[in-house]
């Protein structure tokens, strides 16, 4: 009996161990797509909303354990005791404990419906409107009163409400960027909207949230929040046609090899030939961070790695090849080329 107590005394010991340490492990510094850190009005509704019910939970939580707890130990059978007399239902109690949690739900529910109104409304005439493709497995962002294309990231100013026309080219997709704001699938056939305003410049992080396939993981993107002033420069630039490189130079070489070797079936260049559709449109790759989803940052060293092989970096599933084909065929010399022409698409 010794040795078995013991036994469950180390492993009750074990497991509060892991647990505290789990619990402690949320408490880390840098969480780049927590909820909890909201940087915009609506995932600030959200999270004003989350915190009482999540305390009204933990009182759920303490009263009914606290009752199942004193149950057990006062009521435990003793050496001596006799059989329990046997009784059927308690009308009382029952109503009680049927009526408690009917009334704790249309409490939360009352919040919770004005919360989803409140997020649902239209914004004014002064918002920003940015169409969000997904598709698999990448965001295309088109803003239609400038005619500016871009992917991988979104760039919004400060202060003024954005309002997303969320669009799939395939299958379900989930739109998420944790600090800004709540999760809205995006379906194909139908446009589904999100309104926001951000209230402090930065970068937010965001992901693809339903399941959608082998890269899922590998759907995520940026949103770069911007003073109304840099928003504006981004935004002329963003319109302007690509750069044309010099004659003769390293980047001239490396557009003749893009418009020669398959890129312009899937990829446009602005102002050029390549009127692709099929991946992003890359007049102003330059200027990006991200590669693909965010697989990759932008780095020379990256994009040479990717336009050698994508389906390594970003894997799929073996036999359905989606997204960007491997160029292995290309020499060391034209993928130099393209990279330094793609580089230089500010
Ligand atoms: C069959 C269509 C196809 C061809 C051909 C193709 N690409 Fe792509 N490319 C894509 C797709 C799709 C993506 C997005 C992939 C993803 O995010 O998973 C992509 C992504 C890219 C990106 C990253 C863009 C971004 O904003 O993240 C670059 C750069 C790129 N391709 C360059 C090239 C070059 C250079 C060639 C020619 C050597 C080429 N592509 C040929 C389909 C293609
Ligand atoms: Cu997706």
């Amino acid at each position: 009996m010794r040795g078995v107590k013991t036994i469950a005394r180390g492993a009750l010991v074990t497991a509060l161990a892991v647990a505290l340490v789990l619990l402690v492990s949320g408490c880390v510094g840098d969480t780049p797509q927590s909820v909890n850190d909201p940087r915009a009005d609506n995932a600030q509704k959200i999270w004003d909303l989350f915190m009482p019910i999540f305390w009204l939970s933990v009182g759920v939580f303490v009263i009914v354990q606290g009752i199942v707890i004193v149950a057990l130990i006062r009521f435990r059978r003793r050496p001596d005791s006799p059989v329990p007399r046997a009784i059927h239902g308690n009308t009382k109690l029952e109503i009680a404990w049927t009526l408690a949690p009917a009334l704790i739900l249309a409490a939360i529910a009352v919040p919770t419906i004005s919360t989803i109104a409140d997020l649902a409304r239209e914004p004014g005439p002064e918002a920003l409107t940015v169409r969000v493709v997904g598709q698999q497995w990448w965001w295309a962002f088109e803003y239609p009163d400038s005619g500016v294309v871009t992917a991988d990231e979104l760039h919004v100013p400060v202060g003024r409400p954005v309002h997303l026309e969320l669009k799939s080219k395939d299958i379900i997709h989930s739109f998420w960027v944790p600090k800004l704001a709540g999760k809205q699938d995006v379906v194909p056939g139908r446009t589904n909207r999100i309104t926001f305003t951000a209230d402090t410049p930065g970068e937010y992080s965001g992901q693809c949230a339903e399941f959608c396939g082998a890269k899922h993981a590998n759907m995520k993107f940026r949103v770069i929040v911007q003073t109304p002033e840099e928003f504006e420069a981004w935004l002329a630039q963003q319109q302007q046609a690509a750069v044309e490189p010099e004659p003769g130079s390293i980047e001239a070489q490396g557009k003749e090899v893009f418009m020669s070797s398959g890129c312009v079936g899937c990829h446009t260049i602005k102002g050029t030939d390549a009127k692709g559709q099929l991946g992003p449109d890359l007049t102003h790759f330059g200027s990006r961070g991200l590669i693909a989803g965010g697989v990759l940052t932008n780095t020379p060293e990256n994009l040479k790695a990717w336009v050698h092989d994508a389906p390594s970096i970003k894997p799929g599933q073996p036999g359905r090849p989606l997204g960007m084909p491997a160029f292995t065929g290309l020499t060391d010399e034209q993928v130099n080329a393209l990279v330094a022409y793609l580089e230089s698409l500010k």
